[in-house]
């Protein structure tokens, strides 16, 4: 089918005469009638990706690249004087995730779809994905983020399923979207949704009645849980998701003809971080109704369900109060004591019993419960090993495997940065496409000057990209001959976007002192902060007030700029990426689980700035310690300093003249002028009085290493060939090694 031919049927008219929306319109049709012709894998066992968040971000462009038309249709789109690009901008974004937990089941299904895997994601299909974040007196501010229009890419489905809460039911809806596999099978993303849903309850913040149940399930992503309504909806939420997967998982199965007793040869469910923790009491609730006995339910699922860790920040691991299950889902309770009893019976250390002072442990539940437990990186397995879940460890060794996370290199290469997609075809051919370790072909032109040069060429091309597309979109205007340097991802302490605002306070002075930087710096931002994450937005605050002093001093603009750029969301990602030079990944050691940001910027030939944390360690074992920067305090440091519960941030402050006077920078009158005292004080009160992720103790290394990392970057052909390194070594963190190994070692489907 042509692009012509689609349009001409449903609009009667010539792809010049259609607007944007509809060209989008006719395509998102054509490419829903061409997802039906694909395979799907209908094998016995299936997987069932089970989360609350899949930040999909648009669909256009990468299904098209997927059913292999992309070139065709942009080549039509051209020849009427129009182009992909122009209609991508038609497509809002789905931004059913907050970050890298979702992003990376979005990967996740890319990848199974593509090796042809017979599995599903299920989730929600909230009418509102991560707020719309804008800026307004240098504050960030949220609105609404509405993604569902007229047509979409969800397809309703006949499946309804009364869902009974504490008290009421609901009628839930299952919405599907075609995952398309690149050369491949197809999948589905199962959302399911109420068809009570009233949307009046959102008006232009986004704060709404959170009581509503049957109106606002599923209305947004993350409901502001600072407040117990905030909090109860989630549990509503969580039910409801994993009641509804429950309940296609059997029905599947039984259709296949499981008697449910053999239920671990039809289904393996992946739970994704504990918010779909309840699948493992509503699996047995479901089975006791077909008349299992209590033994016999919990040794069927314990066989079917296995659980990923995403965090070791105690405040993510989520704990409910019994109350709010009561109240939510009260049928629930008596089950999940029995599970706890049973541990109570048989485990003598308390620290891992799942119900503790009346709050429900959803990680202890899915432990002893299911039958795998992963953590996303090396680093982060060997901390839940020996640290975070070690007395879990003891109980059960077996359990316990790593799965270094990874990205699909269709989006994050192929899609985002299709120029040096084509260079490294044209350099090994295009097998690195299905087999992403053929990139290390590319290790033999490190010394081709000819080749760094085209690399070099490549990212000019995609800084100049990036610099026309912000100034369209958000009217700043970087420097783009200056050395690109960016961090984005969730505004988070952890992640220490304050450690390298608190560099660029330092550059800043430096500059103004008569040391300039030879080549141009321009430091980009990125990142929303939860809405009620106060210190987040506060960092935020301070970022964009710098952004204002440093841009608009004359003295100091030509050598250094900051940009903090609005709604970081995929789509940006996919433009700034490309374009980055130095990869900002500088969490404290032992806090980021694994990073996947960090991956993206590799494989696009940005080298990493970054400590010793998450998958960070395996990409510096991976280039060699010459091709990345790495600075600041091992992990085991932090833990011990944790430990002994003895850092003092003031005494670094006091002792170290240029923190101290970075950090008074925040304070000072300049900042007053363009910011508001009550955020910029309550700053920084936080760093000199806690500073609990210990951004003064790496200040200096972090300070040094970057300025090895700017010395670096000025011979330009050595930067080359780091970056060509960095390329190449990439191949393992390819999604699809991490689908195999989740595959070949927890779900063994054939
Ligand atoms: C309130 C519950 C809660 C807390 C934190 C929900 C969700 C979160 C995060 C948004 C979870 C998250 O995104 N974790 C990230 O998961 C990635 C994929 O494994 C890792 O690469 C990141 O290191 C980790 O922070």
């Amino acid at each position: 089918m042509t692009l012509a031919k689609a349009v001409s049927t449903r609009y009667n008219k010539t792809i010049e005469k259609c607007s944007s929306k509809e060209i989008f319109f006719a395509i998102l049709d054509m490419i829903k009638e061409l997802a039906k012709e694909k395979e799907i894998n209908e094998g016995k066992k299936k997987v069932y990706y089970i989360s609350a968040e899949f930040l999909i971000g648009k669909l256009l462009s990468n299904n098209l690249i997927n059913l292999g038309l992309y070139e065709a249709v942009d080549a039509e789109l051209r020849a009427s004087g129009k182009s992909i690009a122009e209609i991508e901008e038609a497509e809002p974004e789905p931004s059913l995730g907050n970050g890298g937990l979702g992003r990376l089941a979005a990967c996740f299904l890319d990848s199974i779809a593509t090796l042809g895997i017979n599995g599903d994601g299920v989730g929600l299909n909230y009418h509102y994905g991560l707020f719309q974040q804008k800026f307004q007196n240098n504050l960030q501010v949220e609105a609404p983020n509405p993604w569902i229009t007229m047509q979409s890419w969800l397809t309703k489905t006949e499946k309804t399923y009364p869902v009974l809460f504490g008290g009421f039911t609901v009628q839930s809806r299952m919405y599907d979207i075609d995952v398309i596999g690149y050369n491949n099978c197809t999948t589905k993303l199962h959302l399911f949704d109420i068809e009570s849903v009233n949307e009046n309850l959102v008006g232009d913040t986004i704060d709404f009645n959170k009581e509503d149940i049957a109106g606002n399930l599923t209305l947004f992503l993350y409901p502001d849980d600072s407040d117990d309504k905030g909090r109860l909806l989630r549990v509503y939420q969580q039910y409801f998701m994993v009641s509804n997967a429950a309940r296609l998982i059997l029905e599947e199965a039984e259709a296949k003809g499981s008697n449910l007793h053999d239920l671990a040869d039809y289904a393996v469910v992946q739970i994704n971080d504990t918010h779909p923790s309840m699948i493992i009491p509503e699996l047995i609730r479901l089975l006791q109704e077909k008349g299992f006995l209590m033994d016999e339910a919990i040794s069927v699922v314990s066989k079917v369900c296995a659980y990923t860790n995403h965090t070791i920040l105690a405040e993510a691991l989520e704990k409910w109060p019994l109350a709010f299950l009561e109240k939510a889902v009260p049928q629930l309770v008596p089950i999940i004591r029995e599970l706890d009893n049973r541990v109570r019976r048989k485990v003598k250390d308390e620290t891992t019993y799942i119900i503790a002072d009346d709050l429900v442990h959803m990680a202890h539940m899915d432990i002893h419960y299911g039958f795998s437990v992963n953590g996303v990186a090396h680093l982060h397995t060997e901390i839940l090993k020996d640290a975070e879940l070690n007395n879990f460890y003891k109980l059960y060794p077996q359990k316990f495997n790593n799965k270094t996370n990874g990205i699909t290199f269709r989006r994050w290469l192929m899609l985002c940065n299709p120029e040096l997609s084509a260079l490294i075809t044209e350099l090994i051919g295009d097998g690195w496409k299905q087999n992403a370790t053929e990139l290390e072909k590319l290790g033999a032109y490190a010394k081709d000057r000819a080749v760094l040069e085209k690399l070099l060429e490549v990212k000019s091309l995609k800084k100049a990209q990036l610099c026309e597309y912000l100034e369209l979109t958000q009217g700043i205007r970087p420097d783009d001959k200056a050395i690109f340097d960016i961090q984005v991802k969730r505004l988070h302490e952890y992640k220490r976007q304050q450690m390298n605002a608190l560099y660029v306070i330092h550059k800043y002075f430096e500059i103004k002192e008569g040391k300039k930087p030879t080549i141009p710096i321009n430091v980009f931002f990125g990142g929303k902060a939860a809405a009620a994450y106060i210190i987040a937005k506060d960092i935020i605050h301070l970022i964009l007030c710098l952004q204002e002093i440093v841009n608009n001093d004359p003295e100091v603009s030509p050598y250094l700029k900051v940009f903090m750029v609005e709604n970081y969301n995929v789509t940006l990602a996919e433009k700034m990426i490309p374009a980055c030079d130095i990869s900002e990944q500088i969490s404290l050691a032992s806090k980021e689980a694994s990073g996947t940001g960090n991956m993206k910027f590799m494989l696009n030939g940005a080298v990493t700035l970054g400590t010793m944390d998450g998958a960070n360690v395996e990409i510096a074992q991976l280039v060699g310690k010459d091709n990345i920067f790495t600075f600041g305090e091992d992990s085991q440091t932090v833990i011990d300093r944790y430990a002994r519960k003895d850092y003092k941030s003031r005494d670094y402050y006091e002792k170290n003249k240029k923190l101290k006077r970075a950090v008074d920078f925040i304070v000072s009158d300049e900042m007053m002028e363009v910011g508001c005292s009550e955020n910029l004080e309550r700053l920084y009160k936080e760093l000199l009085n806690k500073d609990w992720f210990m951004t003064f103790p790496d200040f200096d290394m972090y300070t040094a290493a970057r300025e090895k990392a700017y010395d670096a970057y000025a011979d330009r052909s050595s930067w080359a060939a780091k970056m060509l390194v960095n390329i190449s070594m990439a191949g393992f963190f390819s999604s699809d090694r991490t689908i195999e190994q989740y595959n070949n070692e927890i779900w063994k489907l054939n």
